[in-house]
């Protein structure tokens, strides 16, 4: 589909809300959108973000607003609602859309409760390890895409093509490239038998301090944020099992992908494999990691059964 006309995302029929969240301004709908080549419908996920407020528009805010709505008013306080004028540059939403959506993309959009898991790595090699090996090659064709300069050839920020440390940077799909205040990049390494945290060996050192140095000279270069102006994370459990970094304005703080638990800090993983013997298994191999799990992810009834079975 050509999602470039909104006559495109005009016919998308919906069908219900999978989650509203009031911290991240956002709503994820489940609806339907035809194939352009059958017209049979398929799931679709449309999630819809505000985007932050850009500068020029908070400082020549009173020119701005097309209507206002006084709430209330005491002492020195008001509180009001106001409407822009449609005049503004900047657009009001950030739109994501999955099309055709699989059932895990629809669990993964879904509101859910989340419980606290401690996988040992016992429990790594029983449960977690046949999980991830389960996943199909097709969850992961976009990676491939990427890295086959098939899709987002035109956005690739730096490329390193060596086996060992080589790695694409790219913006990830959650910026709106636009305001540097959400600043979101993502490094994808080229190495395919790196499936996870759990993977990473001293001999992946080079190409980890290299996402580091290299993505942060380009953020300098290209949008003049200091060293230091970048946090690097890495999540476990990611939702997809091709070695990936994100790399995000670190003053961009409290957005879910950040939850404690999930999102380990590069330099951090870095001191690990450093303190890690030569020989043998590395930290990252050998420790128990804790973390959230959603109750619509694939892993939760899992770990969870595993853990009443011990106790
Ligand atoms: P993750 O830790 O596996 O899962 O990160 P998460 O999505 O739960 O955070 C994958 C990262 O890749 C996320 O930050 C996604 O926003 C980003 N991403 C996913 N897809 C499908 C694409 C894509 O097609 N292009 C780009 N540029 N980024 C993507």
């Amino acid at each position: 589909p050509n999602f470039a006309n909104i006559e495109t995302i005009r016919s998308f029929v919906f069908e219900r809300v999978l989650n509203d969240d009031p911290f991240t301004h956002s709503s994820a709908l489940l609806g339907t959108l035809p194939s352009p080549v059958t017209g049979d419908r398929s799931p679709a996920i449309i999630r819809v973000e505000r985007s932050p407020i850009a500068p020029n528009v908070a400082t020549s805010l009173p020119g701005r607003l097309a209507k206002i709505k006084l709430i209330e008013s005491t002492d020195i306080y008001s509180w009001l609602l106001g409407w822009l004028k449609n005049d503004v540059e900047v657009p009001d939403v950030k739109i994501n859309i999955i099309f055709p959506a699989t059932e895990v993309h629809i669990r993964k959009y879904t509101k859910q409760s989340t419980l606290m898991v401690q996988e040992t790595p016992e429990i790594y090699e029983r449960i977690v390890k046949p999980y991830i090996a389960s996943f199909p090659a097709s969850r992961t064709q976009w990676v491939e895409h990427i890295l086959r300069g098939v899709s987002e050839a035109d956005k690739v920020l730096y490329r390193d093509d060596s086996p060992q440390y080589g790695f694409v940077l790219l913006p990830d799909m959650k910026w709106d490239l636009t305001n540097i205040s959400t600043l979101y990049l993502v490094a994808i390494s080229l190495n395919r038998g790196i499936r996870s945290l759990r993977d990473l060996k001293k001999e992946h050192l080079g190409m980890l301090r290299s996402i580091k140095s290299e993505a942060s000279r380009i953020v300098q270069e290209k949008w003049h944020l200091d060293p230091g102006c970048l946090r690097f994370f890495i999540h476990y459990q990611p939702s997809y099992y091709h070695f990936h970094v994100h790399i995000v304005n670190a003053n961009y703080v409290g957005i879910p992908s950040m939850a404690a638990g999930q999102a380990h800090i590069l330099e951090d993983v870095i001191s690990l494999l450093e303190l890690s013997p030569d020989d043998g298994p590395t930290i990252l191999e050998k420790m128990t990691f804790s973390y959230g799990l959603g109750d619509q992810h694939g892993l939760f009834p899992l770990l969870h059964s595993s853990e009443s079975a011990e106790s």
